[in-house]
C-alpha cells in the first residue's frame, strides 16, 4: 500500500468557479484521488478556499458585505457545489484559518532566521482618489512583457508573468478607475528567491518525468532576464494574515499583511491541521514532515498553468528556505486553459458555464466525463455545446448506458432478475477477457501517469469492447438454439456491468454507484485478475434493471443552453 498526498490549487473565494477552473485543478485531482483509493492506497486529498488578498476584498466590496462574512458565506457555497460535483476532498479548508495564520507567521520567522528575508523601502502605487495603496488586483494596466491590456498588478493572465504594480504600463485603479496615481514610499518584506536560484534550479532539473508544461514554465522564470527575482511577500491591505515574526510583532510592519500568494500554498499544510482539528484525522505530520514519517508519501499537486510559477519556485523557496524537514512536492500536474465557445471563460466577465449552473441543467457525471475526456492537457482545448452533446450522447448514452440497459433488460425478459445458471465461457469469452486484461492494464498505466485523456480513451475502449462482444455473441439469437450458452453470455454481461462500475468510478462516481446498486452488490474490488472479476456475481445473484443511466442531450436542449449561456452571467 502506498501513500498519496494530493492537493488541488485552492480556488479564490471571489465567487463561483466556472468549468474551466474546475477542469484545471479540482476535477483531475479528484480523479487521481479516487483512483488511488480504489487501488487500496492511503490517500489524503486536500483543497480549500483561497480567502486573502485583493480578490476577496474586491468581491466583498462588490457584494456590499464585510469581507469576513462574505468569505464565510462563499466557503459554504463553494463547498456545497464541490459536493455536488462529487469532489471527494478529505477536507475542504479555508486559508483564513487560525492554523494557516500561525503557520504562515512561523514560515516568515524561520525564513528570516535563515537570512532569506530582507526589508525593502520601496515605492508603490498610491491612489489619491481612493486614498490608499493599490496592490495587485487593485490596479490594472498593460503587460510590459506581452502587451496584454488588462494585466493585473500581480500577474498577467495572458503570459503568466509575475508582475509588480509599478511594472504596468498605463495603470489605473480598479476601484475608481482613477489614473491619478503616485509612487509613494512604503516598507515591505521580500523573500530572497534570487539567493535560492541554484538550489531551485537543481531541484527542477532533477525532477523526472514532469510534464513539459510544468518544467518549461519554471525554467522560463528561473532564467528570465536577470534570473529569478526576489518577491515582495507583504502588502498594504487590511485583510490577510497580519505580518508577524512567529508570534512576535515585526517592527515597522504594523498594519500590513502577507501577500496572498505567500500564505495560500502554506494552506495545503494548514489544511491538514484543520482536517485533524475537525476530528477527521489524527496525525497530519506523517503527511508533511519527513522526520515524522512523510518520506514515503508521494505528493502530487494539480493546477492550471498560471499557478505553476508559484508552485515550482515561490512555494518550494518557502519550503527549502525554511531549513525544516517539510515534504516537497513530487509531481506537479499542470493544465492549459479550457476555452468556451470561441473565447475565454471569464469570471470577471461572467462568460461561460459556472459550476452551479452546470449542475442545474445536468447531473455531475455528464460534466465530469466530458471535461476529463477533453481536459486541456497538451494544449488549450475548447468547450462547444456540439462537442459536449456528441461526447455525452456517444460515450455515455450509446456505449455505456446502452450496454447496461440491453443486458439487464434481455436477462429480465428471458431468465428473470437474477444471474442465469448453466453454460460455460467459450473461445469468444476467452478472447474478450484477454482483450480486457490488456486494456485494463493500459488504463492503470495511464491513471498512474496522470495521462487523463489517454485514460478516458482507454476506458471508452473497455466499454466498446463489451458492446462489440455483445453484438457478436448475440445472446438473443443464441438463446433460440443454445440457451445454456446464452446464459453464460448474459452472466458475463452482468458481471461486466459490475466491472465497468469499478473501473469508471473515478470518472463517474454517481453512475458507478447506481450500477453497483442495480447489480445489488457492494463489491468494488479492483480487477487485478479480470477472469476472476467476471465471475464475482454468481448464478442466482439477484439484480434490478436500473433506470436509464444517461439521457441523450437533444438538439432542442443544446440550442436552448447555447442561447442561455451565450451572454454574460447576470
Ligand atoms: N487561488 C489561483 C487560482 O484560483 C489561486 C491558486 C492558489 S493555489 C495555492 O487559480
Ligand atoms: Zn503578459
Amino acid at each position: 500500500m502506498s501513500r498519496h498526498l494530493i492537493t488541488s490549487a485552492i480556488p479564490y473565494i471571489n465567487g463561483i468557479k466556472h468549468l474551466g477552473n474546475l477542469v484545471g485543478s479540482q476535477l483531475p485531482a479528484d480523479l487521481f484521488a479516487r483512483y488511488q483509493r480504489a487501488r487500496g492506497n492511503e490517500v489524503l486529498f486536500l483543497c480549500a478556499t483561497d480567502e486573502h488578498g485583493t480578490p476577496a476584498e474586491l468581491a466583498a466590496a462588490k457584494a456590499g458585505k464585510p469581507v469576513a462574512e462574505y468569505c464565510a458565506e462563499m466557503w459554504e457555497v463553494q463547498s456545497e457545489i464541490a459536493e455536488g460535483f462529487g469532489l471527494s476532498f478529505d477536507h475542504f479548508g479555508r486559508s483564513s484559518s487560525d492554523q494557516n495564520k500561525k503557520l504562515t507567521q512561523h514560515f516568515a520567522k524561520v525564513l528570516d532566521d535563515a537570512g532569506l528575508i530582507r526589508e525593502v523601502s520601496e515605492t508603490q502605487m498610491y491612489s489619491h482618489t481612493d486614498g490608499r495603496f493599490l496592490p495587485d488586483r487593485y490596479i490594472e494596466g498593460t503587460c510590459p512583457n506581452c502587451g496584454f491590456d488588462s494585466a493585473r498588478g500581480d500577474q498577467c493572465d495572458n503570459c503568466t508573468k509575475q508582475l509588480d504594480p509599478v511594472d504596468l504600463i498605463n495603470p489605473h485603479s480598479t476601484i475608481s478607475g482613477s489614473t491619478d496615481l503616485e509612487m509613494r514610499e512604503t516598507k515591505h518584506l521580500y523573500l530572497r528567491q534570487s539567493a535560492m536560484k541554484d538550489k531551485l534550479e537543481e531541484w527542477i532539473d532533477t525532477r523526472e518525468g514532469w510534464p513539459v508544461l510544468t518544467t518549461s514554465i519554471a525554467k522560463k522564470w528561473l532564467n528570465d532576464g536577470d534570473g529569478l527575482q526576489d518577491r515582495g511577500i507583504t502588502r498594504d491591505l487590511d485583510w490577510g494574515v497580519p505580518v508577524m515574526r512567529g508570534d512576535q510583532p515585526w517592527p515597522g510592519m504594523e498594519g500590513k499583511v502577507f501577500y496572498v500568494w505567500f500564505d495560500a500554498p502554506i494552506e495545503y499544510i494548514a489544511c491538514s491541521q484543520e482536517w485533524v482539528d475537525a476530528g477527521k484525522g489524527s496525525d497530519w505530520e506523517r503527511w508533511w514532515r519527513t522526520d515524522k514519517g512523510a518520506d514515503d508519501v508521494t505528493y502530487t499537486q494539480f493546477m492550471g498553468k498560471d499557478n505553476v510559477p508559484f508552485h515550482t519556485l515561490s512555494f518550494p523557496a518557502t519550503i527549502l528556505g525554511s531549513g525544516e524537514p517539510w515534504k516537497l512536492v513530487d509531481y506537479i500536474k499542470s493544465f492549459n486553459y479550457l476555452n468556451y465557445d470561441g473565447g475565454q471563460f471569464s469570471t470577471s466577465r461572467g462568460r461561460g458555464v459556472f459550476m452551479d449552473q452546470a449542475l442545474e441543467i445536468l447531473p455531475a457525471d455528464y460534466w465530469r466525463w466530458w471535461l476529463l475526456a477533453n481536459v486541456p492537457e497538451t494544449s488549450d482545448s475548447e468547450f462547444t455545446w456540439e462537442q459536449f452533446q456528441s461526447g455525452v450522447n456517444k460515450d455515455l448514452a450509446d456505449v455505456l448506458g446502452n450496454f447496461v440497459s440491453r443486458i439487464t433488460k434481455f436477462c429480465r425478459s428471458k431468465f428473470g432478475e437474477a444471474v442465469p445458471e448453466g453454460g460455460a465461457f467459450g473461445a469468444q469469452e476467452e478472447t474478450l477477457i484477454a482483450d480486457l486484461t490488456a486494456k485494463i492494464r493500459a488504463y492503470e498505466g495511464f491513471m498512474e501517469e496522470k495521462e487523463i485523456r489517454k485514460a478516458a480513451q482507454e476506458l471508452r475502449g473497455i466499454w466498446v469492447a463489451g458492446n462489440e462482444y455483445l453484438q457478436a455473441a448475440a445472446p438473443w439469437s443464441t438463446f433460440k438454439t443454445d440457451p445454456d450458452l446464452a446464459a453464460a453470455q448474459v452472466r458475463l454481461g452482468l458481471n461486466l456491468i459490475r466491472l465497468y462500475a469499478v473501473l469508471a468510478a473515478p470518472f463517474i462516481p454517481a453512475t458507478s454507484e447506481a450500477m453497483l446498486t442495480a447489480m445489488q452488490t457492494d463489491n468494488n474490488d479492483w480487477p487485478d485478475d479480470v477472469n476472476a472479476a467476471l465471475t464475482t456475481l454468481p448464478a442466482g445473484h439477484a439484480f434490478t434493471v436500473p433506470d436509464v443511466l444517461f439521457a441523450k442531450i437533444t438538439d432542442d436542449q443544446r440550442e436552448e443552453w447555447q442561447a442561455r449561456f451565450a451572454g454574460v452571467r447576470g
